[in-house]
């Protein structure tokens, strides 16, 4: 038997009752959560969805980061890591190096590479799917999770071919699904100012619907505290939400807090714990079709992403080894976590760790390899 808190915010009332039956909240429910300062209410609702999606369980993963290139085309103003081919700080890696870099790390075998880059203005589709045949080569058993919408997108418009051609070639060659990022919030007045160079929210969801369609599952994300409203907020969800009824493509959404040091939004004021777990909690509760919702580590803190796992979140991302887009940003977080961290963060939370793939198979392991369960 559960014991309620005291809602202190009354207008949560009918969202409560809506929870308990499992019905559907809508865009007023949104603006209600988000407008709300009963966080251990709005909290404890989103734990009763988590809870009866996947009870005591929090997922995790190991992981590496690849960053094969920071030279970017756009100047996104929301963004510390895109840099001028011409910036003596920009990198591009060659084949080689993305090869070698894939493979260090910790001893533990990574089940995954998560790949994703600039808007490179050489680097063609061809050298994108030379990198993955290579990756597979060397590391077949490693699931290869790469490039997202925006990088899509400009991948097909450089080589003049359609959005569907390109993400076939890239999954011929070894792209076995797509990491949620790049979707920074739907609302086109939001994006003219942090992301003015990037494709738009329709094309997003366009390439996001593509891709599920010819196969592939993909994760979503959505930017939040920079200028946007509560209103873009719940829009944007409510966006992907929609998306998801019609391909069922998504397998985890996370929210991702704006950082803002060294980028041109730099006198942005910094999200607190307050606001990230209150997203986590709201997304769990409007997003009720997407499986997963992610407490990304790096992004939010161990700390907060292991108090998020009683407000929402049921994954905490993985070791991720080598992170530069929010430490370019000015993420204070460490780089990289151990196995045996994720394990312990999970358990002092009182959740159950389990390891998974990509695609939230089940993993057993020993350092060196391990086998998906089926
Ligand atoms: O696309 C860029 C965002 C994203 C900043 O799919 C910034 O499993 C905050 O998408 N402050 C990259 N955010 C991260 C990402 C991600 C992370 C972990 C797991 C997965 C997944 C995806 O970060 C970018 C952009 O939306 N970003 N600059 C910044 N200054």
């Amino acid at each position: 038997m559960r014991l309620e808190p005291n809602f202190e915010d009354q207008r949560l009332l009918p969202i409560l009752d809506k929870v308990r039956a499992g019905r559907r909240l809508a865009f007023e429910d949104g603006l209600a959560l988000y407008h709300s300062r009963d966080i251990l209410a709005i909290g404890y609702m989103a734990n009763i969805v988590r809870e009866r999606l996947h009870g005591n369980v929090t997922f995790f993963n190991v992981n590496r980061h690849i960053n094969p290139t920071d030279v970017c085309v756009a100047s996104c103003r929301l963004c510390a890591f895109g840099k001028k081919a011409r910036d003596p700080k920009a990198y591009t890696m060659s084949l080689e190096q993305v090869w070698e870099v894939a493979g260090k790390g910790y001893s533990e075998a990574a089940t995954e590479f998560h790949i994703v880059g600039g808007l490179h203005p050489e680097l063609t589709l061809d050298w994108f799917c030379q990198m993955l045949r290579g990756l597979k080569q060397r590391y077949p058993q490693v699931h290869l999770k790469a490039f997202t919408m925006v990088e899509i997108a400009y991948l097909a418009k450089r080589q003049k071919i359609g959005i569907r051609e390109t993400i076939e070639r890239l999954r011929d060659a070894g792209m076995d699904s797509m990491p949620g990022g790049g979707a920074e919030i739907f609302s086109e007045r939001v994006r003219r100012i942090i992301c003015d160079h990037k494709i738009d929210g329709n094309e997003w969801i366009d390439v996001a619907r593509i891709a599920h369609q010819v196969g592939l599952k993909s994760n979503c994300t959505m930017l939040y505290g920079h200028i946007e409203t509560a209103g873009d907020r719940v829009d944007h969800l409510l966006k992907l939400r929609s998306l998801q009824d019609e391909t069922h493509g998504f397998v985890t959404f996370i929210p991702l807090a704006f950082h803002p040091d060294n980028t041109p939004l730099q006198h942005i004021a910094k999200t607190t714990g307050f606001d990230d777990l209150k997203n986590i909690a709201v997304s769990r509760l409007m997003l009720d079709n997407i499986p997963h919702i992610k407490a990304y580590w790096v992004m939010m803190t161990p700390r907060i992403a292991q108090i998020a796992q009683r407000f929402g979140a049921d994954d905490i991302d993985g070791t991720v080894v080598e992170e530069k887009i929010y430490h370019d940003a000015g993420a204070t977080t460490s780089q990289s976590l151990r196995r045996g961290s994720l394990l312990q963060l999970i358990r002092a939370a009182g959740r159950e760790p389990v390891e998974r793939d990509t695609l939230y198979r089940p993993v057993e392991r020993t350092e060196t390899a391990f086998t998906v369960l089926v």
